[in-house]
């Protein structure tokens, strides 16, 4: 089978879905730092040590940290950037110690992924997540941040490569940047800047380093109205994919809806024939499914039973 790094989004503790990753022949973990416990902040080593551990007794090797540790201010270049600049060094540092490679990052200021609706229905009536550009342009007023230009947000972000990348090359940690999602201009006057396969360039050739990579999110590339095997192919090639998200969608950066992993508009066989012909051979996971008949819907596109689905899909065209 090709050798791609199949891996879950999975919580830091045992429970439920540990073994049905491993129940699908999932070995490797994608996992956000733990939620703090007593005196033990999520970035300290002690906490990372635990979930690496724990994962390991099951059969799990945590291969990714997504998401990132805070970067509310890093992303905005407000006061207090430089102590969360800090943090991310320490964890870079700690991953070095537990052999976790990837660290997936975005840089999308204030809202992460972002979607206007989670009760749209997709396939056979299940829950899907959509984002209406119509709906969030009618906001009122600005946020707190008020109107923050392209130019101020690539300016932040080279602030944090410049104090944070020396430390991934010194640690051998690849840093896998995360395209915006949606990958609009902006949101509420504040810019997103990582929404072309162009702006990824851009970020590869200021900071030309062999720990500088990106995610290969297919589901933002596809909202870009980019070809995404013809993407995975560009980054592929220059060995610039650190992970993959795997993942689709119906329509365009207006009015997108989430999908079936078979039943979106993306070429998904071509995607995965293109990771092996360029020899991607590093963590993939399925990223963002429907919620489906009998799921509660309180964690939006991170259910389990569309996951599973994704997963087996993944899997056969991976055979
Ligand atoms: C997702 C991520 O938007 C996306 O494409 O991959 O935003 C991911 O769901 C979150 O970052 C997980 O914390
Ligand atoms: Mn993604």
């Amino acid at each position: 089978m090709y050798e791609m790094k199949l891996a879950w989004y999975l919580p830091t503790l045992p429970g439920v879905k540990w073994s049905i990753a491993k129940q699908l022949g999932v070995d490797y973990a994608v996992a956000p730092l733990p939620a703090e416990r007593y005196y033990m902040k999520p970035w300290d080593f002690k906490a990372m040590l635990y979930v690496k551990e724990s994962m390991a007794e099951e059969g799990l090797e945590w291969e990714v940290v997504e998401p990132a540790p805070p970067h509310y201010r890093i992303k905005l270049g407000l006061p207090g950037r430089d102590e969360e600049i800090e943090v991310f060094r320490q964890v870079i540092r700690n991953m070095a110690a537990l052999d976790i490679p990837v660290l997936c990052y975005n840089f999308m200021p204030q809202s992460g992924w972002y979607r206007t609706n989670f009760a749209v229905k997709g396939r056979g009536g299940a829950s899907v997540a959509a984002f209406d550009a119509s709906k969030v342009e009618k906001a009122p007023v600005l946020t707190e941040a008020g109107i923050v230009p392209d130019e101020k947000i690539w300016d932040n972000w080279k602030y944090f490569m410049d104090k944070v990348l020396p430390v991934a090359e010194e640690c051998r940690i690849r840093l896998a940047l995360h395209p915006d999602d949606p990958p609009v201009p902006s949101l509420q006057g504040v810019a997103r800047v990582f929404r072309s396969a162009e702006a990824m360039d851009r970020a590869m050739d200021l900071f030309p380093s062999e720990y500088n990579g990106i995610t290969l999110c297919q589901g933002s590339f596809a909202a870009m109205g980019e070809n995404v095997p013809e993407v995975i192919r560009h980054f592929g090639e220059k060995g610039k994919i650190f992970f993959a998200h795997f993942r689709d969608i119906r329509g365009d950066i207006r009015y997108f809806e989430e999908t079936f992993h078979d039943d979106g508009m993306t070429d998904m066989k071509a995607c995965v024939e293109m990771y092996k012909a360029v020899g991607y051979d590093g963590p993939i996971r399925t990223d963002h499914a429907p919620v489906m008949a009998g799921e509660s819907g309180d964690s939006p596109a991170y259910g389990v039973l569309g996951h599973i689905y994704a997963t087996g899909y993944l899997k056969g065209l991976m055979e």
